[in-house]
Parts: C-alpha cells; structure tokens; sequence
C-alpha cells in the first residue's frame, strides 16, 4: 500500500512540476546569467553536492521565478527492462531516477539554497537490480548485494547551502545535508552529464561517487575565481537495507577536494576521503579513498552537446588497494538522439568470498564496456518522453570464468523514461 501510494505520487509529481507556474527554460529569458549558489560564477557549473561541472553543462530544468526565490525542478524517470547473462546474471523490470527541487534565494550578503531530491527507488525492493560486477551495500543486513545495483533511498539529499560573497570573483560556503554529498569524487553519476542519459549505475560507483548518499553531511569551501576548496566532516557509514528512513551517525568521517574549472569547458577535480566504518557488513573496518578526474563538455549546434569523463579512483583498506578506472562519453548531435558509451576497469575484492578457514577475499580485475542510444519526443514544453536501449559487455579475469560461466557475460536493457526540461 505505501509503495503503490508512493509510486502514484512520484508518477504524479513529474506532469504538476511540468505544467507549474509560467515557467522558463534555462535556455531562455536570461537564465544564461544567472549565479551559482555557492559562488560567482554561471550557475550550469554546479552539479550533485558541491561539486562542480564544466560551465557549458547543458542543465535540464524547469526554472520558477516567485519574487526574490528561484526555483528549479529537475526530474527523470526511467522503467527499465533489464536482463544480465550467465549463472550470475537474472532479469528484472525495475524504476529508477529522480525528482529534486531547489530553491535560492538572496539573503545578506550572500545566497541561501536549499534542495530536496526523491528516488523511487525503493520500489525496486531491497535486493535492488540484475548488474554484472556491481558489488556494495546490502538487502537484509546480512549477506553483500554481488553482482546487483542496490536501490537508492527514497530520500537521496535535504540540503541548505548559504554563501557569501567576499569579492566579485570570491566566495566563503557551508553546506549541510541529512542526507547529502561530501566533497569527494566527481558529481554523482546521475548528475554527470556523460553517463545520465543510461539507466544503468557503473561499476566503479562505490570507488568514486556512491558517497552521494551520506546521512549526515557538513562542507565548508572557498571559490576564488576558477578554484575551489573545500573540506567536509560526514557520515561514512553506507546506506543500511531500509531504504525508506533517515539514518543518523556520528560526522567522523572527512573529506577534502580541490576543484579547477580552468575555461568554461574543463573541471578538474582530485579530492581524498577518511571513512570510519563504511561498511555495515565490515563494522570496525576503516577506509581511505582517493579520486581525480577531468570532464570535458563542449556545445555542438542544435542544441547539442558532447560530454566526456575520465576517473580514477581507489580505496585502500586493511592493506590491500583497490583501483577503479571510468571513461565515459555522451554526445546529442542533435535534439532528439542522445549516445552514450562507457569503458571501467576495476579491482574488485567482493567478487567471491573469502575462502572457508583464514585470508582475505580474493581480488580480481574486471571489465565493463556498454554502449547506448535514447531517442527523445517532447510532449509538452516541459516533458520529454524517450525510448532508449543499451548493451554491455564483461570482462572477467582468470578465477572468475568459471564462476560466471566459461564466456565473458553481458548485459541488456531497454528503457521508456520521462524527463523533465
Ligand atoms: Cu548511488
């Protein structure tokens, strides 16, 4: 009963956000000028958390303006038909995406923002999707969710950011979010404008960006000009099982980024995190991580765009390093189609268990390449309906050929999703 009424306002929400208000869209009536919320610069530079994108991001939104407060309505839904091969693989027909609101709003001498993101998620159910490779958090609190994509919950980040402006090109932030995004790795993939057109989350998610979701959040950061700073104290410990529900924890884990925006087509960023027990299958267990990465975003004509990131992330713990490596690209040659390709490598120690008697779990090195294609029909002016496919293939090493079936497997899924612009 609560997933059907919640399903029923989450289908809801996305037509009432695209016929609210009198509306512009972000690339008309000026919106081009406007500032970000945590410093002077074009607001298409600020992407998941406090991270930043390229300027020319090409940012879908619906923009209201109530007298002095802004507000933006981001939201895409995916249903997605998912099949993955082999004796690991499995089929399943799930919904995932997101719906956010922000709000800001001048105040002082600076600007407040606030911002609220939903998933449906959770209705996916606990054990979350068919994923090849994809390994992290939990559906029971017992066992590890291996070769599956655990659900997002429902609340993915409730946020406040203020900023004040110390000159015209300089400012001093704070950030706080139950749950939000500390200042570690590149925006979330949802938010990263070279994978957000594919339904599928990436392999490399928990070395680079599955911190999107941390229950518990303080950041504190300086922009000057092009640079950012910024150091955060957070919640490290992973999403439980209950995907419905705000956790709480102790803010001691930290992290600390540094981003460059060198012209409006690059952003850079290297940042390193300190996680107090992570893991909540691993109690006690403690992890360092560390990230860089480069995306590249350039416009092409007919409001088109093409955008490119590269990552590197690892995680250290007990020892033993774990490297994970993404390139992925999108391009919208033109209004209606969009491609996306990816490429990951990772080291991966969650594959198999830890043999019966003594010794870690072994650690391989596996592969993913998929390539997809969405076509898009505006139905509307504010919702996009697309129909999209992508495939993907494994790459196993040594051991694991056996575990999965003598062949590299693969992936399919097909998707219907509704976006709002
Ligand atoms: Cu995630």
């Amino acid at each position: 009963m609560r997933r059907a009424l919640f399903a029923l306002a989450c289908l809801a929400a996305l037509p009432v956000a695209a016929r609210a208000g009198d509306p512009s869209t972000g690339a008309g009536m000026g919106m081009s000028q406007m500032e970000g919320a945590l410093g002077p610069y074009l607001f298409t530079r600020e992407a998941s958390g406090t991270s930043w994108q390229p300027d020319a991001s090409v940012h879908d939104a619906i923009h209201l303006r109530e007298g002095d407060w802004l507000v933006m309505f981001h939201g895409l839904a995916n249903g997605v038909w998912d099949s993955q091969s082999g004796r690991r693989g499995g089929e399943k027909e799930f919904v995932a995406g997101m719906l956010m609101a922000m709000a800001q709003h001048p105040l002082g001498d600076g600007e407040l923002q606030l911002r609220a993101m939903l998933s449906p998620e959770p209705l996916m159910g606990p054990a979350g999707y068919p994923l090849l490779l994809a390994t992290g958090e939990t559906a029971d609190g017992k066992t590890p969710l291996v070769d599956r994509q655990h659900p997002h919950d429902l609340v993915m980040e409730l946020s406040a950011s203020y900023a004040w402006k110390l000159s015209a090109s300089a400012s001093a932030f704070v950030y706080a979010g139950l749950p939000g995004e500390p200042a570690f790795g590149p925006p979330a993939f949802m938010h990263r404008l070279s994978v957000m057109d594919s339904p599928e989350a990436p392999i490399a998610h928990h070395w680079l960006d599955s911190t999107h979701i941390s229950f518990g959040v303080v950041t504190a950061g300086l922009v000057a000009g092009d640079w950012k700073l910024e150091a955060s104290a957070y919640n490290g410990r992973e999403p439980d099982q209950h995907r419905y529900d705000i956790e709480t924890g102790a803010l001691d884990s930290t992290a600390a980024r540094l981003s460059w925006n060198p012209t409006r087509n690059w952003a850079l960023q290297a940042s390193s995190a300190f996680e107090v027990s992570p893991e909540q299958l691993q109690p006690g267990v403690n992890q360092h991580k560390v990230s860089a990465s480069a995306i590249y975003t350039v416009d092409l004509a007919e409001q088109g765009w093409w955008s490119t990131t590269a990552a590197w992330g690892r995680r250290s713990s007990q020892g033993v390093d774990l490297d994970a490596w993404v390139l992925e690209s999108a391009v919208k040659p033109a209004e209606a189609w969009t491609l996306f390709a990816r490429a990951e490598r990772v080291d991966n120690d969650e594959l198999l268990p830890a043999p019966l008697g003594a010794g870690p779990a072994p650690t391989f090195t596996v592969g993913k390449v998929s390539l997809g294609a969405i076509h898009d029909w505006p139905v509307g002016e504010h919702l996009l309906v697309g129909l999209g496919g992508l495939y993907a293939l494994d790459f196993l090493s040594g051991g694991l050929k056996a575990a999965y079936g003598s062949r590299d497997p693969h992936g399919a899924m097909a998707f219907l999703r509704l976006k709002l612009r």
